[in-house]
């Protein structure tokens, strides 16, 4: 009995080493026991993209990547606008300033709606960055106004006037004192008992304040400002001219500033028919009214 035993035994050892001698590496013809691997099942993706694991690789294209499985825009200067849309832009999408105006591609086409590709955008005095309005031009607008215009005479000479003007008025009321024959106006002041007309109409008898402002009404500054002007006074339509080819040069003003010109202008007597000198002194004249006239007016919008 013992010896079947032994005999099984041994039979089971040698198969055992022959197991093993198989399974071994050098058998290099393999060895008769095979390990079969069950291979996986690689499936379709069922996402937009899928880029590993148990699905077929789905590539998403050029300028997209996949996402949590879906196909995302990719925005590669990270500047909030998406490669595709700088392509339709044509803003360069690796680089989130494309312009150089320290305003991103971003902020200038979503929120700006200034342009990505121009530095200055309405083409005035300032860059995009630093324009308060950048989608309009900012410049200065001149605007001329005389704001002030007022008369008075001398008050001394002023009751010397009066009577030879009573006098004067029997000549006709349309002829300047200074017309008027030295004979006859040396009548009129002997008969009034006043000075001598001649001297009268040589003296400065009426002072006239104008005062010119100019005002910058733009949204931009000017560093300079010149024109000329011409100012006439109007009596019976017919203008009377007080001062032509004046040039008024201002310095710089900003947005909102003004400047003013006062200007004095005295007058003889004899500048004056004796007709407005009436009206005037009677204070219903059209010595108000005005007529001025701007020429050549320069300025630096931006
Ligand atoms: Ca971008
Ligand atoms: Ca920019
Ligand atoms: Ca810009
Ligand atoms: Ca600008």
């Amino acid at each position: 009995m013992w010896k079947k035993y032994k005999i099984l035994g041994i039979i089971l050892f040698l198969l055992l080493i022959l197991m093993f001698s198989g399974c071994s590496n050098d058998n290099p013809t393999g060895g008769s026991v095979v390990d079969i691997k069950k291979e996986p099942e690689i499936k379709d993706c069922p996402f937009d993209c899928c880029i590993s694991g148990e699905y077929k690789i789905k590539d998403c294209g050029k300028y997209y990547e996949c996402l949590n499985n879906k196909c995302e825009t990719v925005d590669s200067d990270n500047d909030g606008l998406s490669d595709v849309e700088e392509i339709k832009l044509g803003t360069n999408p690796k680089l989130h300033d494309s312009d150089g105006d320290t305003l991103s591609d971003y902020q200038e086409y979503k929120i700006m709606k200034t342009d990505p590709l121009d530095r200055n955008t309405d083409k005035d005095r300032y860059n995009d960055n630093e324009d308060p309005n950048p989608l309009n031009v900012n410049s200065a607008k001149i605007e001329i106004d005389v704001i002030k215009n007022e008369g008075h005479w001398d008050e001394t000479l002023k009751n010397e006037i009066l009577p030879i003007l009573g006098c004067l008025a029997i000549y006709g009321g349309e002829v300047s004192v200074g017309d008027i024959s030295g004979i006859v106006a040396a009548l009129c002041a002997k008969v009034m008992g006043v000075n001598s007309i001649t001297d009268l109409a040589t003296k400065n008898v009426y002072f006239r304040n104008i005062e010119i402002q100019t005002k910058n009404v733009g949204n931009d500054y000017s560093s300079y400002i010149r024109y000329r002007i011409k100012v006439y006074t109007k009596h019976k339509n017919k203008p009377k001219e007080l001062f032509r080819n004046m040039d008024i040069n201002i310095g710089s003003l900003k947005s909102g500033e003004y400047d003013i010109n006062k200007l004095s202008f005295p007058s003889k007597i004899g500048e004056y028919a004796v007709g407005i000198l009436k009206d005037m002194l009677e204070g219903k004249t059209g010595e108000k009214e005005y007529i001025l006239e701007v020429e050549s007016l320069e300025y630096e919008k931006f």
